[in-house]
């Protein structure tokens, strides 16, 4: 079964978003396999944004992402990530569409409520960035 990494930034637990979010993706059908609380340090949180190293963003974003504890979860069903990436919307809340996560919720591109992996083999890497195996739980009995 498809699995994707879900993180609520810190913009959405300074407004006590974390329950609404996990709803929502609730509400997909999807079920939640892994949950935690976290404090990201500079090199987890160098390690989960590596892909936008160069980008001029990733010394904020880096920063941004480690400025206080998050919410960490794993979301387990068919087309897990497809269903979370049209959940949460395009990267910048202003063009994202109605009633997605980002549109209702998020401040400006950087600062936009949740991470969602972006494919099933960038799950796979992220979930084990954060969560060990014991972590995971089987939920499909
Ligand atoms: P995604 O989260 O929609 O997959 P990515 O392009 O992978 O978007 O970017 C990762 C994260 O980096 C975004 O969610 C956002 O927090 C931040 N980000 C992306 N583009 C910008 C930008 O142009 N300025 C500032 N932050 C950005
Ligand atoms: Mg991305």
């Amino acid at each position: 079964m498809e699995r994707s990494l879900v993180l609520i930034k810190p913009d959405a637990m300074e407004r006590n978003l974390s329950g609404a979010i996990i709803s929502r993706l609730e509400g997909l059908g999807l079920k939640l396999v892994a949950l935690k609380m976290l404090h990201m340090d500079r090199a987890l949180a160098e390690k989960h944004y590596a892909p936008h190293r160069e980008k001029p963003f990733f010394p904020s974003l880096v920063a941004y992402i480690s400025s206080a504890p998050i919410a960490v979860a794993v979301f387990e069903g068919e087309e897990a990530v497809e269903l979370i990436r049209k959940a949460m919307g395009a990267t910048d809340p202003s063009k994202a569409k109605a009633g997605t996560i980002r549109a209702d919720f998020g401040l400006d591109i950087e600062h936009n409520t949740i991470h969602g992996s972006d494919s099933p083999s960038t799950a796979e890497k992220e979930i084990k960035l954060f969560f060990s195996g014991d972590e995971i739980y089987d939920r499909r009995r």
